[in-house]
């Protein structure tokens, strides 16, 4: 696969191999590396989802996902998780709060919530209304939303799997939940910036595109991800994960989503 990385190839044991595709998750590792300036290279087709996964199919066949990195001769998958591994062998305490400190607690769940909560709840909505063919905005709010079943514009023989969703916290509780906690505290990792933030930023990029939740509509989230992407190495790092130029989902200009994108807001 063309290493079309915006880095020379870097060599020596600490240097991450990334297998990446654009607007994918593997924005995080970029992210963290550019954060803590360790070296990385980035291995994908600009402009060519497909031929990007393709490209991490043949390097690690077992598990094809974004991201998978080598580091260390071993491959490594679960963002999460490699998040973790790069902080402790190349943090040096940055961007992870000690446990003494008062912003461990959050800086741990968020760094869990990303995954665990928030984009599995976001997936499983999106993928439930495909599968019983509505739209997704048509979806419960779930338990935590303001609002009944909206089964108004479903059909009736569809309307009863619908309800089982009401009682389950959905995307729109996911969101009200990180508004709450951001209205309290600066970042997800509490008064300082910290690895959870950068997990937590990919949900909350492509919410729209993904669950039909406009951020806009929520000033904290709103507030804090203007800070968040202003930070230089969050610039590199779009800029090297997406050379040429991404929107404000992060995803590659010029190239057609390969998903249904949904409306600016549910209504
Ligand atoms: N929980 C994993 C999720 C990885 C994942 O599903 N990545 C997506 C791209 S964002 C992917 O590779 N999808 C292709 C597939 O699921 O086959 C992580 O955080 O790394």
């Amino acid at each position: 696969m063309a290493n079309t990385g915006s880095r020379p190839e870097a060599s020596g044991d600490r240097t991450v191999e990334i297998f990446h595709i654009e607007g994918r998750r593997s924005f995080r590792i970029v992210w963290l590396c550019e954060e803590l300036s360790i070296p990385y290279v980035l291995r994908f087709k600009q402009g060519d989802l497909y031929a990007s996964l393709h490209g991490i199919r043949e390097a690690y066949p077992l598990m094809p996902v974004a991201p998978v990195v080598r580091y260390r001769d071993r491959f490594i998958v679960e963002s999460g998780a490699i998040v973790e591994i790069l902080l402790e062998h190349e943090g040096g305490g940055r961007l992870r709060p000690p446990p003494d400190s008062p912003d461990y607690f959050a800086h741990t769940q968020w760094m869990h919530f990303a995954e665990g909560a928030q984009l599995a709840r976001m997936l499983s909505e999106r993928m439930a209304a495909v599968a019983i063919g509505v739209n997704p905005d048509a979806m419960p709010l779930g338990y935590r939303g303001s609002q009944a079943p909206s089964a108004h514009k479903t059909e009736t023989a569809t309307v009863a799997n619908l309800q089982s969703f009401a009682f389950t916290v959905g995307p729109q509780g996911i969101f009200d939940f990180q508004e709450d906690h951001l209205r309290r505290f600066r970042y997800f990792g509490g008064c300082e910036f910290s690895a959870a933030d950068i997990m937590m930023h990919w949900g909350i990029r492509v919410s729209r595109l993904m669950s039909w939740i406009d951020t806009d509509t929520y000033p904290e989230i709103s507030r804090w991800r203007k800070l968040v992407e202003e930070r230089p190495a969050f610039v590199r790092a779009d800029r090297a994960a997406t050379p040429g130029g991404a929107d404000e989902f992060g995803q590659p200009l010029g190239i057609p989503y390969p998903f249904a994108a949904g409306p600016s807001s549910r209504p």
